[in-house]
């Protein structure tokens, strides 16, 4: 017999941060509980994907550093249009895993300038709680577990992450394989229908197992989608999948 989960509708109600209020209110505009992962390398590449599956996902997660040739003006700017005509949120998976000087360095400088257009981004909590404090604008999905094979976030190191992601009022949600409390929302990367690895460590679940398993509130689909030879039909089907395991893990 399964525990019962919050849905989204109540994390909406109790949700303090206005990012999670966003993402919820998202959620359940859209009936989605997609983030498609943008891992191209190109600014066309990243505009033409942003585009296509727009309709069908409630955040774009960038990796903006393996753009080849970013450019503030002609890759952000159509980015925040292409992210506000469609109704998604961006988010920066920089994973920051610095002390928090650095990290307001990297967050508001270089020629990423990720402050200003990002509405949340991943960090590590390694550099322990005063390190989040820096970001004050945005939400903050705090790295718990990893989905990689030989991961070295232990039961331990993920209980003592969790501490620190609990307690910060940066934080808006953790990044795991496992469980972690509803307080906070769930993000789980390492889902894919076809494939269950990737040869270079990888471990995929089905949008189902992570739904009924671990709860989780969004799932986060990379190759899945943009390897695929229609990333908007493949988007419209892991958003399928994905609200239809939510439906069923209620
Ligand atoms: N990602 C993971 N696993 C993790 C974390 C982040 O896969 O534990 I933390 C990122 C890496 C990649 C995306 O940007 O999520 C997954 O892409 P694929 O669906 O192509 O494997």
């Amino acid at each position: 017999e399964e525990k019962t989960r919050l849905s989204y509708q109540q994390k909406f109600e109790l949700a303090q941060h206005s990012v999670s209020k966003k993402l919820l209110e998202t959620a359940l505009a859209k009936e989605s509980n997609l983030i498609a992962s943008a891992d191209v390398t190109t600014t066309q590449e990243l505009l033409e994907l942003a585009d296509k599956v727009g309709p069908h996902i409630i955040a774009l997660k960038t990796h903006i550093d393996i753009i080849s040739d970013f450019d503030y003006q002609n890759t952000i700017i159509p980015l925040k249009e292409i992210a506000s005509r469609h109704k998604f949120l961006l988010m920066e998976d920089r994973k920051f895993a610095d002390i928090g000087n650095t990290q307001e360095l990297q967050f508001t400088s270089g020629v990423f300038r990720i402050t200003d257009w990002a509405d949340f981004v991943t960090s590590q909590v390694i550099g322990g709680f005063e390190s989040l404090d820096c970001f004050k604008n945005v939400g903050v999905v705090a790295i718990i577990g990893m989905s990689s094979k030989g991961t070295l976030t232990s039961n331990n190191y993920r209980e003592e992450a969790l501490k620190v992601a609990l307690s910060h009022p940066n934080v808006i949600g953790g990044v795991s394989q496992n469980p972690i409390p509803e307080d906070i929302l769930l993000f789980t990367p390492g889902v894919n229908l076809a494939d269950s690895g990737d040869g270079k460590g990888q471990q995929y679940n089905t949008p189902e197992h992570v739904f009924k398993t671990l709860h989780t509130d969004f799932i986060i689909v990379g190759r899945g989608i943009y390897k695929s030879e229609n990333p908007e039909t493949a988007a419209a089907t892991y958003k399928n999948a994905g609200w239809n395991a939510y439906l069923n893990s209620l």
